[in-house]
């Protein structure tokens, strides 16, 4: 297949570019370089060096003798997008292409007015594109599990059966989303959906959960490869992070009490489910909708899991609970369905303490890169 992949420089896009790319499709990126101006406008940095986006490329082609084509340039310029479509031809597009972090678009008010301009007019360029230069390729688009909240009711995959007044009706599951983030997926989800019913369009609407650990077979063959790995207070997510914070000897940074609980899913999982998708696409005017993680965890027990892992290694580790800088539950129930994905048969790696230890050794031999006066939170919710 033609797989365009939006986003194609991020820690998601990037891993998922040379997995497909060794499995033989014809894969091009899409990416402004907007994650890496985003680490200099906040003075933070990826825990492992990384390579620039040409040099990247061409250490693919050296090990792989496989070409990924570029395109540089901002989803919001629809030249830009119409361009790469006519150009390229995609049979399918991954859209991570995104400003994807909660505290970053809560900073202020012009970090959430450029997160959801980012996020809305990138998907809307990209779906305008598909109508007009692709209508049969397939959108792939990265949701979030943070769409749903956490309601007080099992989280179905993107839509429940509703009975009202003696009728019933299959409609999209309710969304309450914690962040100016979480609503730019909201966003994008009806604008999907709107052009899925209008315009024939078909896609697939992954809503992923946080993602762990760094990268895939193929990201390990040169020191070229290696993905970014964040741990700061804005980009750095639960798990990585903590297993940063024990390798700094900086203790584990839990918001109030720990009992949030969220689905989480390995990132070589990641790069399958969106294989998986590809393979199996969704019909002609159909928004499909899967719940992509693996298990669900409380950030508490990722915290006692990586301290217990590090502990081992013999890295001492305290966890504080820090006073909780989002408005969130902290105690709640959760339960988010999630068989869509083992269905088209996705074999999952589940955490283990090997994939703990692995992080945290890795951490260890990047310790001097770490700034131990980003880890602390100090955007705030309120
Ligand atoms: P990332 O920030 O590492 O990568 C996103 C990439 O998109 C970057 O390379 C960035 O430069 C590019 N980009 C952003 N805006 C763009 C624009 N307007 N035009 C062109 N390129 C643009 O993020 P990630 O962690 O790889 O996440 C990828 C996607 O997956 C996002 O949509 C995110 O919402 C979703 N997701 C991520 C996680 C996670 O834990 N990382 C979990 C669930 C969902
Ligand atoms: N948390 C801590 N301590 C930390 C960091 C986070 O307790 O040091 C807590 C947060 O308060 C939250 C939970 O851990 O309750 C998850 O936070 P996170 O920063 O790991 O992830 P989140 O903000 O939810 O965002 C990440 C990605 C985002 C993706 C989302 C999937 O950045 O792109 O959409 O995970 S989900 O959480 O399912 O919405």
């Amino acid at each position: 297949m033609r797989i365009l992949i939006l986003g194609g420089d991020g820690f998601c896009g990037w891993p998922t570019a040379l997995y497909l790319s060794q499995q033989g499709h014809e894969v091009a990126i899409l990416d402004n370089l907007s994650r890496r101006a985003w680490d200099d406008e906040l003075g933070i940095s990826s825990l492992t060096p990384i390579a620039t986006l040409e040099q990247r490329v061409a250490a693919w082609q050296h090990v792989s003798e496989k070409r990924i084509a570029l395109f540089i340039g901002d989803l919001t310029d629809f030249e830009i997008v119409r361009a790469a479509f006519e150009q390229f031809a995609p049979d399918a597009i991954v859209h991570f292409g995104e400003q994807r972090s909660a505290p970053y678009s809560m900073i202020d008010r012009q970090h959430a007015v450029f997160t959801q301009v980012n996020n809305v007019v990138g998907t809307l360029n990209v779906l305008y594109a598909m109508r007009d230069h692709a209508p049969q390729a397939h959108l792939i688009k990265l949701g979030t599990m943070g769409e749903y909240g956490t309601p007080n009711i099992a989280i179905e995959e993107g839509y429940i059966t509703i009975e009202h007044e003696g009728r019933s009706d299959t409609l999209p599951f309710p969304k309450q989303p914690g962040s100016i983030y979480h609503l730019s997926k909201v966003h994008d989800s009806h604008n999907i959906f709107f052009a899925c019913r209008i315009w024939g369009l078909r896609a697939t609407d992954l809503n992923q959960g946080v993602v762990y650990n760094i990268g895939v077979e193929q990201t390990e063959r040169d020191p070229a490869l290696v993905n970014r790995f964040d741990y700061d207070e804005v980009f750095g997510t639960a798990l990585n992070r903590f297993c940063a914070e024990a390798a700094a000897g900086h203790a584990l940074t839990v918001y109030g009490a720990g009992g949030q609980t969220r689905g989480f899913i390995d990132i070589r999982d990641t790069v399958r489910c969106i294989e998986l998708a590809a393979l199996r696409p969704a019909e002609p005017g159909e928004m499909r909708v899967l719940n992509q993680f693996t298990e669900q965890f409380s950030v508490l027990d990722l915290a006692e899991r990586v301290q217990s892992a590090a502990r081992k290694l013999g890295l001492e580790t305290t966890i504080a609970h820090l006073e909780n800088p989002r408005v969130e539950q902290e105690r709640h129930f959760y339960e988010a369905k999630h068989t869509k994905l083992l269905d088209l048969g996705l074999q999952p790696h589940l955490l283990n303490e090997a994939t703990i230890t692995g992080l945290l050794e890795l951490a260890v031999r990047y310790r001097e890169r770490i700034d131990l006066t980003r880890i602390l939170p100090t955007v705030t919710w309120k």
